[in-house]
């Protein structure tokens, strides 16, 4: 099973180098209910009136991991991570069809044809694959495409008019799906038809609702989006559990929960191009060390065939193993 996301190991930690000269894919199997360990909980909008896309890649510093133009008009914005990588991804929707940039680069790497003019676009991990999984939301029915097979497979919940959310709201790490109606949510974790579970946040006019996990507990919040606020409830909780500031009115909010890794070193096995250790252009091996005094600095150490020499090490970065 194709993985994405087999090791993140922080600087400074004791590491095994020579292991890492031959990248094995399919070690391990990740559904990211909440974000994998050293990656820092993201948030992003969509400014339909000049599809420009603002993420941050840190919710402290505010460095963005993605700020630019993406889409044109009447494109809608779904935020996933369709390939798998453990860092979500931008897609843009128009009349069923969907442009997936997977690498950051605000160009199309992905195609899918699904749903139709009309349908509101989401995306999830249903199948457990660790793969975003394309959904439309059509006046109550639900469609989903599995990565794993293409198979579209159907659920009712909610009516035309309602605001759909995706989220995994029991933390068995498969999405579920949500309406928003004035302020009442119906969850149906795992149901085919009806609701689960009823709750109630926001319901201002002009309230959108959202999912994530902002309290990374495995389990998902249910969020509002007004007018450049974010406000986030625990299902059941009952009290606000916490607000954010990004964006601004009318923009389209992106719960995609992990943007980026901000000074994280990417290595996937087989890449092409010249390697910057970004998640676009990432090495394809972290070579084999000789020469060195210590295990513990690697800046000490020669590298063949591919340095890392001059980017390793980085203050807080991660290696991250691409499938
Ligand atoms: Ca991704
Ligand atoms: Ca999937
Ligand atoms: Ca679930
Ligand atoms: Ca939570």
């Amino acid at each position: 099973m194709p993985n994405s996301f087999l090791s993140n190991r922080r600087a400074g930690t004791r590491l095994a180098w020579p292991l890492f000269a031959g990248l094995a894919a399919g070690l391990l199997r990740v559904a990211h209910a909440a974000p994998p360990p050293g990656y820092a909980l993201n948030l992003g909008v969509y400014r339909p009136s000049t599809n420009h896309v603002y993420a941050y890649a840190d919710l402290g510093t505010k460095a963005f991991a993605l700020n630019g133009v993406y889409g044109a008009s009447g494109d809608l914005p779904v935020a996933g991570d369709f390939d798998g990588n453990g860092v979500a991804d931008l897609a843009v929707f128009h009349a069923g069809s969907w442009s997936i940039d997977t690498n950051h680069d605000f160009a199309s790497d992905q195609t899918v044809s699904f749903g139709a003019a009309g349908d509101v676009p989401l995306a999830g991990d249903f199948d457990g694959d660790g793969k975003a999984d394309p959904v439309v939301f059509r006046a109550g029915t639900w469609f989903i495409r599995y990565s794993t097979s293409a198979q579209t497979i159907q659920r009712t919940l909610g009516a035309a008019g309602d605001q759909p959310a995706v989220g995994d709201f029991d933390g068995d790490g498969l999405a579920d799906i949500a309406v928003f109606r004035n302020g009442t949510w119906l969850i149906q974790t795992h149901s085919t038809s009806g609701t689960d579970i009823v709750d109630h946040f926001g319901g201002l006019p002009g309230d959108t609702a959202c999912a994530v996990d902002w309290n990374q507990d495995g389990v998902a919040d249910l969020c509002i989006y007004r007018a450049g606020l974010w406000y986030f409830q625990s299902v059941g909780a009952g009290v606000l559990l916490d607000s954010y500031a990004l964006g601004s009115a009318g923009d389209v909010p992106l719960p995609g929960g992990v943007f980026a890794y901000a000074g994280a070193i990417y290595v996937r096995a087989g890449a092409t191009g010249t390697p910057d250790g970004s998640a676009a252009h990432p090495y394809p091996t972290i070579g084999r060390m000789w020469g060195c005094r210590s295990l513990d600095r690697p800046s000490n150490c020669l590298w063949s065939p591919n340095s890392l020499l001059s980017s390793w090490p980085r203050s807080g970065a991660a290696l991250n193993l691409m499938a």
